[in-house]
């Protein structure tokens, strides 16, 4: 039953058991089960609930790392299938991503890459910990079409401000779209710091950088 592996995922990343995530993730493509909805219904729930419980002061630090490791392993045996579903090759443009400076949460981030690249999109990981004028070089470098920046915390939030400063300085801002996103980005915060976009997860980011870039779907 797809609804049992959904809980049992769920429960893998709460437990913070690498090995049982990875064998359901297993499971989840032996049975036909798309690898999105595997990350999705299985296991996103799961590191929500290990973040209201590390809130709440019922789980430790050591507990988010235990899930996030989980993650990542379900993560890794899911990504070839996830890629591989994206279907046509031709390059629909190039993004530049990144987690801002002081912020290390790179699941969300590498989710909304992996997506994108299904997509089609070529992309530049700058990977976590990025400082502003990174992104902008970085765009510059490879001419690039769209900017996204993560931030996890509301603390490195402001950052996504620095970024959208940083490529406007470096004279890029006529070319480049910036899009935003982690869990404290609404479109209201991308409004106010003049960013392009905003986008609660991996597969409206792909329908945000087509829109942004005139691609009809
Ligand atoms: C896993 C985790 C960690 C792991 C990260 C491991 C890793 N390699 O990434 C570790 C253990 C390292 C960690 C550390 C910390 N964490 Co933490 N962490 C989490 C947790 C549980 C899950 C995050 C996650 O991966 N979610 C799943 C992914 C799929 O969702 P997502 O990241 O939101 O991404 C989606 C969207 O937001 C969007 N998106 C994301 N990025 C982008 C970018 C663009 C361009 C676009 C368009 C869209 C987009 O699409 C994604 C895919 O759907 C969250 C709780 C939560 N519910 O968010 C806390 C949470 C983010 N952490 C928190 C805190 C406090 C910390 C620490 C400060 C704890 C500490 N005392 O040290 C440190 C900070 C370290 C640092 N400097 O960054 C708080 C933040 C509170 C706040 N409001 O600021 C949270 C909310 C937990 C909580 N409820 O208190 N954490």
């Amino acid at each position: 039953m797809t609804a049992e592996l959904f809980t049992a995922m769920r429960q893998s990343i709460v437990d913070g058991e690498a090995g049982a995530a990875g064998d359901l993730a297993r499971q989840a493509l032996a049975t036909g089960v798309s690898p999105l909805d595997a990350i999705e219904r299985g296991y996103v729930p799961g590191l929500t609930a290990v973040g209201e419980a590390f809130s709440a002061g019922d789980m430790f630090l050591p507990d988010m790392m235990l899930a996030a490791r989980a993650m990542k392993a379900a993560v890794e045996i899911l990504e070839p299938a996830l890629k591989a579903s994206g279907g046509q090759r031709q390059i629909a443009g190039r993004v530049v991503i990144g987690t801002i400076k002081g912020d290390i949460h790179e699941i969300g981030k590498n989710m909304v890459a992996m997506m994108l690249a299904s997509a089609g999109f070529e992309i530049h990981d700058l990977g976590v910990d990025v400082p502003a004028e990174r992104f902008a070089e970085k765009a510059a470098e490879v001419d690039a079409d769209i900017v996204g920046v993560s931030a996890l915390l509301t603390t490195t939030m402001a950052g996504q401000r620095n970024v959208v400063q940083a490529i406007v300085a470096a004279g890029l801002r006529s070319r480049v779209k910036i899009i935003v996103g982690g869990a404290p980005a609404t479109q209201g915060w991308a409004d106010e710091i003049g960013a392009d976009g905003y986008s609660e997860d991996g597969v409206a980011s792909v329908a945000l950088a087509r829109q942004l870039l005139g691609i009809s779907a």
